[in-house]
């Protein structure tokens, strides 16, 4: 079945006649339709894509499977126009904002709106060989700007040149752009999971956590490495090792028929065993895609069972506040047995003058 074929299905499994598609990168998925600003409007019998002049020749390129509208603007009275019939009408709540929410009230008076956010997204979960040749490329991108940029780190860089070679190299190598704001973060910075480069200098003593990845048409790749500047304590390279257990533990847990719960207890348990539980505060991984970040995860919640074909990330973390942290991250690709391994940078403890 391709893509439409799959969505039809799922439409008729959730008891919808319609559903609206504005989230770029489910629209994208669906059509094939790169330009981003575009609404999709799909039924059993209709596939129609609705765009502004700007776009026209372009969707008729890429979405052959759909029939192109030309709208204004705002797309949302073309749609009342055509979706007269629907009764119960599908929408992306987790997108939409109230403003187009009161539109779709107003273009569709006579049927029911339900929010399934989930939608096209659990479609997109499962990659095909297509999709799993992008994101090996976008994945291959990364690593090797990651081999190139550690050879150039210099002690009083700032994070955010770190950042800026990052970018640079991997767009030389074919990337479209970073697939997310990347994250230099040294000393006691790399105890913010989060912490956006910035102009601190990286110093001696101190680890150096680097989280970064590439769009590789339109495929998001997403690699994390921490080495450390110069001598490390005994601390240091104890916490790196439990952190690199446990996403080695990780790995070795994801296969098909797991549940993103399972794997991530596995991975969480050799964390909390260490001691250093409380300071590993966020799932383990989370799949990727058309977008950086999308389901299904790998956290304490997560339900869903891991299918042939999913892409994900396992990347436990320690964050000691004051101190520093580690994250280990890599790209997997759930197969039949268990999973490969895409990303293929070195994780052993890398220390360096
Ligand atoms: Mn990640």
């Amino acid at each position: 079945m391709n893509r439409l074929e799959r969505m039809r299905q799922k439409m008729h499994e959730e008891g919808i006649d319609a559903y609206v598609v504005l989230r770029p990168e489910n629209g994208r998925y669906l059509s094939g339709f790169t330009g981003g600003e575009a609404t999709l409007y799909v039924t059993a019998e209709k596939a129609i894509l609705l765009t502004d002049f700007r776009y026209i020749e372009q969707a008729k390129g890429e979405a052959p499977e759909f029939e192109i509208v030309k709208t204004g603007q705002d797309h949302f009275e073309a749609l009342a126009e055509i979706g007269q019939q629907a009764q119960r009408v599908g929408f992306e709540g987790d997108f939409v904002t109230f403003l187009n929410y009161e539109k779709l009230i107003k273009g569709f008076p006579q049927a029911e709106l339900l929010s399934l956010p989930d939608l096209v997204s659990y479609l997109r979960a499962v990659k095909d060989q297509t999709e799993i040749e992008k994101l090996r490329q976008a994945v291959k991108i990364a690593d090797d700007a990651f081999a190139s940029v550690i050879k150039t780190i210099e002690i009083g860089q700032t994070e955010v040149e770190i950042a800026l070679d990052l970018e640079y190299t991997m767009r030389r190598a074919g990337a479209s752009g970073g697939s997310f704001d990347f994250i230099v973060a040294s000393g006691v910075r790399s105890a913010l999971p989060h912490g956006s480069a910035s102009s601190k200098k990286i110093q001696l003593g101190e680890f150096l956590t680097m989280d970064f990845g590439a769009i590789y048409e339109g495929y998001c790749s997403d690699i994390t490495r921490t080495v450390f500047l110069g001598e490390p304590e005994e601390k240091h390279q104890e916490v790196y090792q439990v952190v690199l257990a446990a996403q080695r533990a990780g790995i070795a847990a994801v296969a098909p028929g797991r549940t993103g719960k399972e794997v991530d207890a596995v991975a969480r348990k050799i964390i909390v065993d260490a001691g250093y539980g409380e300071y590993f505060g966020h799932g383990l991984g989370h799949s990727v895609g058309l977008a950086i970040h999308e389901g299904p995860n790998l956290n304490m919640r997560e339900e869903r069972v891991l299918e042939p074909g999913m892409v994900i990330t396992v990347e436990p973390g320690i964050y000691i506040p004051d101190w520093g942290g580690v994250r280990i991250e890599d790209i997997v690709l759930v197969t039949e047995n268990g999973c490969e391994v895409l990303t293929q940078a070195p994780k052993e403890f890398i220390s360096f003058e």
